[in-house]
């Protein structure tokens, strides 16, 4: 036999596939279906290391394996192109973005295809072309005229290196992602999405989801529900003018006796307004204040949120707040550690029960009052008041006519008793959706002087991105659109007259919102998605990417599902049914892999020198799929050889002998378990230990002088989907006409798995003397008379027998005296 030559057979298969259409999907058939996804790449320059394709080979291992399965597959590939590191990378080389993306996903396919993967290509789609991006623009204005896109003069997170707006998905540790730079808020013109009003469905959708907890859990976190109450403190002047009301936002009502001062954020309007001139007479200590202000406005979120800093904060002299349920009268502070975004924007202070509270007034010497006590006190560690918090629940004291209720309980009725109110918040913040660049998405939308703003109609998209000289963002707030007066200058679709386009374009999510949907229908020139082939394939069934979306893609992608769900457009509630993360691969200096560090290893130069095939084994090997593993270059070789054993193996099989089976009934047991455990383990993305159940199969051919044509071709249809192109060619060299992959799945058969014989331990007075072997389930006399046989156990027997201890299948002790 021929020593075995990856590339040549590789390939030959690569092509043969191509050729055969075998990965075409078929358009509603009669079939079972299954929508298998991976999130599409953004392009990038860099090229894919060998950490990108460990999802993609992954899904590619399960949808061949569900097709072989009789499932009609769908696995289709695409591009989410547009953003900011083409259009950064247009600006230094002073070419067009699209020059990038295109020269970029020639590369990536390339790379995509030397692995065997069984894109359906026919589908692929692209978020920057016209044809693709009419639907995004489309979906935007269906939001808008249902009040879901509305403009804000807000301040937002502005990116100052990026010089662009960005959304908080976007910040990492309040810094933008993209680039490091620490975000300022700045006010400018933005369009913001109204995800807030989908924030109870996005949370009470995840119940029904098959995804990873942690990833469910940072969705909870990110949207953040509390359940709380609004109650208005009164602030009064010493001057005694006049008096206002301030809200707060307490998560913790029933701590409202406990109440002994006021805290406002730095940017509160009622601090903003007691600063302004007209207010002068209001506060003693004006400039005091202000200079505060202004410090906090030049921190960061993480120094202000730091909670091993010490809290700093400032009195606002002249005005007190009184406690509504306890008349107290309270001083008010401006401090930076509340928020304005947060709540309200201001807190009511409550020192015995609130750790940050508790530290605050440590600071500027406040009385700390206790009103709940612990139901039962911790002995170890008891509350000492005055010394430090506790926030638990109990029964309240020092509250009026409230003492002695359960705090829990008397939340709503101390809310009642102050007028106040009981309310739902969630951290969630609208999406601010508009970027002051380029290379996205134009918003379709236009201002005219007389009716205000107009959509565009909808037979007038997509409104292309048209051709600039500069790409550079302007820094203005307005992006480089603004200056091409030709394509700003329109006429008003309404009244036509003079009008001027929206000039800034889409955030990079914007084209991953809904992508999953145009690859079931991705040439339909008339809708979004034919509501059939929707209907046919939706939901997608397992969609597979990296953790980091958590938040960011994975919450937008939901929020419009759910309100084109709610518009008639999709038939399914939830995007994505199962949902797996990709674990990392590190570098072999166990940092991320980024040719920021020089750490990266190509893919294309390990396939080859070792051929697809052992690439994929190895990257599907490395650990449990969903956990970070550790790329080595050196245990390469140990895939490799796996491989090379089973091309020798298979001279050894009977060709011609084509019914047989090993009837062996050990062979049997091993053969059926294989079958059972690499079926169960791929379907639940445990490949890693499919592989190591298939090598214990190699293993037991190797034993054999002659392997059965049938045993060897189960193996090889098991072997198929992690390394599909060795596999097909030694199906091929059994006489098989058809490719493996159009093949059937395996069954096992559950009564050669139930062990037929069973090894027997024997013991004397508790030590093994011997092994025997017996039929499975044999009594305890037969077992017996057999152990007695054994010359190992016979030596020992020199005394009475007392009793013995037996175990069925399993062991039997006798004991002596
Ligand atoms: C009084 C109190 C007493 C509180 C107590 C807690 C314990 P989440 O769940 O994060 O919403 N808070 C309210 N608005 C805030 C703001 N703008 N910036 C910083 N902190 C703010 O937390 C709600 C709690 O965080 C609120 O309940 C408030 O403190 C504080 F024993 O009010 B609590
Ligand atoms: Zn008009």
């Amino acid at each position: 036999m021929k020593p075995y030559d990856h590339k040549k057979i590789e390939t030959k298969w690569q092509k043969e596939w191509v050729r055969k259409g075998i990965y075409k999907s078929k358009e509603l058939a009669d079939l079972p279906k299954s929508y298998v996804l991976d999130m599409f790449p953004y392009p990038s320059g860099e090229g894919l290391h060998v950490g990108h394709p460990k999802g993609y080979i992954a899904t590619d291992v399960y949808s061949r394996f569900k097709k072989m399965s009789g499932y009609n597959i769908l696995h289709p590939m695409g591009w989410d192109a547009f953003g900011l590191p083409a259009e950064n990378y247009a600006i230094k080389n002073k070419t067009h973005p699209r020059k990038d993306v295109e020269k970029n996903i020639k590369r990536y396919k390339k790379q995509l295809s030397v692995i065997g993967l069984n894109y359906d290509w026919s589908r692929e789609i692209n978020t920057t072309d016209p044809s693709y991006y009419t639907w995004t623009q489309w979906i935007f204005l269906q939001m808008y005229k249902k009040g879901l896109a509305y403009q804000s003069f807000e301040p937002i997170n502005w990116c100052p290196s990026c010089q662009t707006g960005l959304a908080n998905e976007d910040l990492e540790d309040g810094k933008c992602e993209r680039c490091g730079s620490v975000v300022e808020k700045r006010p400018i013109r933005q369009w913001v999405l109204k995800i807030t009003d989908y924030a109870e469905k996005l949370l009470s959708g995840l119940s029904g989801l098959d995804w990873p907890e942690h990833i469910k859990e940072s969705q909870r976190n990110w949207i953040g529900k509390s359940e709380g109450a609004e109650i208005d403190f009164r602030i009064e002047f010493e001057s005694g003018q006049k008096s206002e009301l301030i809200s707060v936002f307490t998560t913790r009502p029933d701590t409202l006796y406990g109440a002994t001062f006021l805290v406002l954020s730095p940017e509160h309007p009622w601090v903003t307004l007691a600063l302004n001139e007209n207010h002068k007479d209001v506060l003693k200590n004006t400039e005091e204040v202000r200079a505060y202000t202004r410090s906090a406005a030049s921190k960061t979120e993480i120094e202000r949120t730091d909670a091993t800093k010490n809290k700093t904060g400032v009195a606002l002299q002249g005005v007190f707040a009184v406690n509504p349920a306890s008349g107290d009268k309270l001083p008010i502070f401006v401090a930076d550690y509340v928020f304005a975004e947060h709540g309200t924007g201001a807190v009511m202070g409550v020192p015995a029960h609130d750790q940050r509270d508790f530290d605050f007034a440590q600071k500027f010497n406040l009385p700390v009052k206790e009103v709940i006590r612990p139901h039962r006190i911790d002995p170890v560690n008891p509350p000492v008041n005055g010394k430090k918090t506790y926030t638990g629940e109990g029964i309240l004291i020092s509250s009026g006519k409230f003492d002695g209720f359960n705090s829990t309980e008397a939340k709503g009725k101390i809310v009642s008793s102050v007028g106040g109110r009981m309310v739902t918040r969630y951290k969630l913040c609208d999406w601010v959706f508009s970027r002051q660049r380029y290379w996205g998405e134009p918003i379709p939308l236009i201002h005219c002087e007389k009716c205000g703003v107009v959509a565009v109609p909808e037979k007038d998209l997509p409104v292309k991105l048209p051709d600039v000289k500069k790409y550079e963002p302007t820094g203005t707030g307005e992006s480089p659109l603004a200056e091409i007066s030709k394509w700003v200058n329109v006429k008003c679709p309404t009244c036509k007259g003079k009008a001027k386009r929206e000039t800034n374009t889409m955030p990079q999510w914007a084209g991953s919102c809904w992508y999953y949907l145009r690859f079931m229908d991705p040439k339909n020139k008339k809708a979004i998605v034919d509501p059939k082939k929707e209907k046919y394939w939706a939901p997608v069934d397992v969609y597979v990417g990296g953790a980091e979306h958590a938040t960011r893609h994975l919450i937008y992608v939901r929020f419009w599902h759910k309100f084109l769900f709610e518009h008639g457009v999709v038939s399914t509630s939830e995007p994505f049914q199962r949902l797996y993360s990709v674990g990392l691969i590190l570098a072999e200096d166990g940092r991320k892999m980024s040719k920021r560090f020089g750490n990266v290893v190509n893919p294309d130069e390990i396939i080859a020198l070792y051929g697809a095939d052992t690439f994929r084994i190895y990257e599907m090997f490395m650990g449990p799929f969903g956990q970070a593993s550790g790329w080595d270059t050196k245990s390469i070789m140990g895939s490799r050889r796996f491989i090379e054993r089973i091309w020798r193996m298979s001279e050894k099989v009977q060709v011609k002998n084509v019914a047989g089976s090993n009837q062996d009934p050990k062979f049997q047991q091993i053969l059926h378990s294989t079958i059972s455990k690499v079926t169960n383990d791929i379907d639940s993305f445990s490949f890693n230990t499919a592989i190591s159940s298939l090598m214990i199969l190699s293993k037991s051919f190797e034993e054999q002088a002659a392997i059965m044509r049938s045993d060897f071709e189960i193996f090889l249809k098991l072997l198929a989907p992690f390394a599909p192109h060795v596999a097909d060619e030694l199906w091929g060299k059994m006489e098989n006409k058809q490719s493996i992959h159009t093949s059937d799945w395996p069954i096992f058969d559950q009564s050669k798995i139930v062990k037929t014989i069973v090894r027997i331990a024997i013991q004397v007075n508790g030590k093994v003397r011997g092994e025997i072997e017996v039929p499975a389930g044999s009594s305890e006399t037969d077992v017996k008379a057999k152990a007695m046989e054994l010359e190992s156990v016979k030596k020992w027997l020199n005394g009475e027998i007392k009793r013995a201890i037996f175990v069925k299948d399993r062991l039997l002790n006798i004991v002596i005296g």
